[in-house]
């Protein structure tokens, strides 16, 4: 494989409905996409799954940007790799800026995919053909607003709930939701909200057999989630602190988790997530896979990453229109009935990218060139 251009586009998407966790409020999503081509013709699109600003992790959209102009894209251009699993390699000089490295690298597997002629979930070794879902729901005024919005959710057949904490937000609500859904799969995320002083709150939180309890404390803290650990029942899932094989080795060897959410962009890319779920397949640690409220390039990437033998706990991936009242992929992704995604068979990310809409939403467009 050769890439001959990266084209990146910056589309403004607005959510159908606001999202909030405890970092912050979305309402209107920045999204950068990267389309690989090699000199034939031949394509894959990858998204960048930064955020607007950065409040989940370091990374942002203007700064993925611009470390993929000035420094990602011309390690990647015109340079030959066996295949789409080494692309990261060439990347590897530059530190960190995983997301921005995952959108030119999952680029890669999608056009590698489809020169095969084969669906990416194969192409990445998935195992099933359908990918059991959940929801994430975000802080709400009102409780009466949360609980309208896990009936909608689990009518539409959702297989769990995961809600967002902060403080002010927790205890309380979780007791009456639970009041409310007494036989629900139930889980929470904080967003790294708390510290290690409020482990009496957070163990507050066991008597109502919540699934687990994600990334309570700081976004890059591993010891002190072992301390909590060790003081609680509930299962912590890891997510901001995982973005690397060896990350979730070393988390799960120290006890900082029991469960890991895996997110692509996070992790750098479908071979290092690859990795990541052969690490906790070995250490017997579930793992599901996370959403960043992509569109639906982002999304097609997601399912077919859950499709690996790990994901065997229900994830963040959900269906479009939660999102988007026009996703950029058709069809765009649905849920059945029973809250499963069903995976596509045609090649590559298997969904058809709506040229014409991206067009329409770009505000911003670079086409960058091997050098000479
Ligand atoms: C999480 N996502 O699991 C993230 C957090 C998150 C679906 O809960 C812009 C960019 C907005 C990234 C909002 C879900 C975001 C974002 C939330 C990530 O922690
Ligand atoms: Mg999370």
């Amino acid at each position: 494989m050769k890439i001959d251009s990266i084209e990146l586009r910056e589309i403004r998407l607005p959510l159908v409905h606001f999202f909030e966790t405890s970092f912050g409020r979305t309402t209107q999503r920045r999204i950068m996409l990267v389309r690989a081509c090699e000199a034939d013709g031949a394509e894959g699109w990858g998204e960048c799954t930064a955020g607007e600003g950065p409040f989940y992790s370091e990374e942002w959209i203007d700064g993925a940007w611009s470390v993929i102009e000035q420094f990602l894209a011309p390690m990647v251009l015109g340079r030959e790799v066996e295949s789409a699993a080494q692309v990261c390699a060439l990347m590897k000089r530059v530190r960190g800026h995983r997301m921005a490295k995952a959108a030119i690298e999952t680029a890669c597997w999608d056009l590698e995919a489809k020169r095969l002629g084969v669906p990416l979930w194969r192409h990445l070794g998935g195992v099933r053909r359908e990918i059991p879902c959940g929801v994430s729901i975000g802080i709400q005024e009102r409780i009466e607003d949360l609980f309208a919005k896990v009936e909608e959710e689990l009518a539409a057949g959702y297989q769990r709930i995961k809600i967002k904490i902060k403080p002010g937000w927790d205890v309380e609500t979780v007791a009456r939701l639970r009041e409310r859904f007494p036989d629900i799969r139930l889980m929470v995320d904080a967003n790294s909200a708390y510290t290690l002083a409020d482990a009496p709150l957070l163990r507050a939180l066991d008597q109502h057999r919540l699934m687990m309890i994600e990334q309570p404390l700081a976004y890059d803290d591993m010891f002190d989630h072992a301390r909590l650990q060790a003081q609680i029942e509930t299962p912590i899932c890891l997510d901001e602190s995982i973005r690397s094989s060896e990350d979730a080795r070393k988390a799960i060897e120290l006890g900082a988790c029991r469960i890991i959410n895996l997110k692509l962009g996070r992790v750098g890319g479908h071979a290092e997530a690859k990795k990541v779920e052969q690490a906790c397949r070995e250490g017997n640690v579930p793992v599901w896979c996370g959403g960043m409220l992509e569109s639906g390039i982002g999304r097609a990437h997601n399912i077919a990453m859950a499709t690996l033998e790990g994901f065997t706990l229900p994830g963040d991936v959900s269906a479009s229109e939660r999102y988007w009242e026009e996703d950029i992929i058709d069809p765009p992704v649905e849920v059945t009935s029973c809250g499963t995604i069903v995976v596509r068979d045609d090649p590559g990310i298997g969904y058809e990218i709506k040229r014409s809409r991206i067009e329409r939403l770009t505000v911003r467009r670079a086409i960058l060139r091997a050098e000479g």
